[in-house]
C-alpha cells in the first residue's frame, strides 16, 4: 500500500471523529444507491474523505458507497472504494461506528485488491489495516500522543463469539441451525449492528463468527461487496482468519455492479469450517 495513505486516513479519522462528536444525527430527504436514507453526517464524512483522496497524487479514481458512480481522475494509480460511515443508523445510539477502504489497482475488482483499511470511532480512536503486500495487520490507535502503533490482532483457530447480522424471522432453516448449534456449543451473542465494530470485536477478542447471510427477505444479504465485504475479507485473512460468502472465499468473487451485495462470514478457520460444512449442499 503506497506511503500516503496512512497520514491522509488518519487525518481523515480526526475530522470525522469531531464531526461526530459535534453533530446532530439528522436524516436528509435524500437515500443513497442502496436505498438508505442518507443523513447530513454521511455526506459531510464522504466530503471529506473525497477530498483528501482526490488530493493524493497516487489516487486514480474513488467510489463511496454514498455516490451512484465512481469519480475518475487523468492520472494516479490506486481506485479506492469506501464506506465513509459505516452504521450511521446506530449513531444517535452513541454506539461504535466507523469508516472502511479497499485500495485496488487496475479496477474495482476483488482480484485487483491491494490493500484495505477501517477506522473505528468507539470511546477511543483506532486504525487497523492490511496489505497484500505483508502477512500481518497494522494496528493504531490515536493517544495524547498522536497516532501509536500497537501490536496488531491476530484470530485464534476458534473463538468465542457469534455475531449474527440479517433479521431472524427470513433466516434460512440451514442457518438457523448454524447459529442455533454455535450457542449450544457455548458462544456468546455479541452484536451491535455495526459491522466495524462488531468485526473489531472479534479481532480484538482473538475469534468468532460474524455471519449476514443471504436471507429469504434479501437473497444477496446486505452488505456491499467493495464497500464492506472485500476490505474486511483481506483484513480477516491477514489476521489468520477466512471470510467465505458460505461456500467461496469472498476475495475471489467478481463484480457485476459497483453497488452489489453478498451474503458473508467472517471468522476464525474452526467456525468458517462450520459454515462451509452447512452451506455445502444448499444455496446460499
Ligand atoms: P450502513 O452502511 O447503511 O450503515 O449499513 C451497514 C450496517 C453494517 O454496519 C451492519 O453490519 C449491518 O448494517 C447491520 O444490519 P442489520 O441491522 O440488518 O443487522
Ligand atoms: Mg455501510
Amino acid at each position: 500500500m503506497p506511503k500516503d495513505f496512512i497520514p491522509t486516513l488518519q487525518k481523515c479519522a480526526l475530522q470525522i471523529q469531531e464531526l461526530i462528536k459535534t453533530t446532530q444525527a439528522s436524516y436528509l430527504e435524500t437515500t443513497n444507491t442502496s436505498g438508505d436514507t442518507q443523513l447530513g453526517i454521511d455526506v459531510q464524512a464522504d466530503n471529506i474523505i473525497e477530498n483528501a483522496l482526490l488530493g493524493l497524487e497516487c489516487v486514480r479514481g474513488i467510489c463511496s458507497e454514498e455516490k451512484p458512480e465512481a469519480i475518475f481522475k487523468d492520472s494516479g494509480s490506486y481506485l479506492v472504494a469506501y464506506d465513509p460511515l459505516d452504521g450511521s443508523s446506530i449513531i444517535d445510539s452513541n454506539l461504535s461506528v466507523g469508516s472502511i477502504f479497499g485500495i485496488y489497482q487496475k479496477e474495482f475488482q476483488a482480484k485487483y485488491l491491494v490493500g484495505s483499511a477501517y477506522i473505528i470511532y468507539g470511546p477511543r480512536l483506532e486504525m487497523v489495516l492490511a496489505s497484500t503486500a505483508s502477512d500481518s495487520l497494522e494496528y493504531f490507535i490515536h493517544g495524547k500522543n498522536g497516532w501509536e502503533e500497537k501490536t496488531p490482532p491476530t484470530l485464534k483457530a476458534q473463538g468465542k463469539i457469534n455475531a449474527p447480522g440479517g433479521t431472524q424471522k427470513y433466516w434460512k432453516p440451514e442457518h438457523k441451525n448454524l447459529i442455533e448449534s454455535l450457542f449450544m456449543a457455548g458462544y456468546r451473542l455479541r452484536y451491535s449492528g455495526g459491522m466495524v465494530p462488531d468485526l473489531h470485536q472479534i479481532l480484538i477478542k482473538g475469534g468468532g463468527l460474524f455471519s449476514y447471510p443471504g436471507t429469504t427477505e434479501s437473497p444477496n444479504g446486505k452488505l456491499r461487496k467493495l464497500f464492506e465485504v472485500f476490505p474486511f475479507a483481506l483484513i480477516y485473512e491477514k489476521a489468520g482468519g477466512e471470510a467465505i460468502d458460505g461456500k467461496t472465499r469472498l476475495l475471489e468473487l467478481p463484480i457485476d455492479n459497483l453497488h452489489e451485495s453478498t451474503p458473508c462470514f467472517f471468522g476464525s478457520k474452526t467456525e468458517i469450517e462450520q459454515v462451509r460444512k452447512t452451506y455445502a449442499n444448499q444455496n446460499l
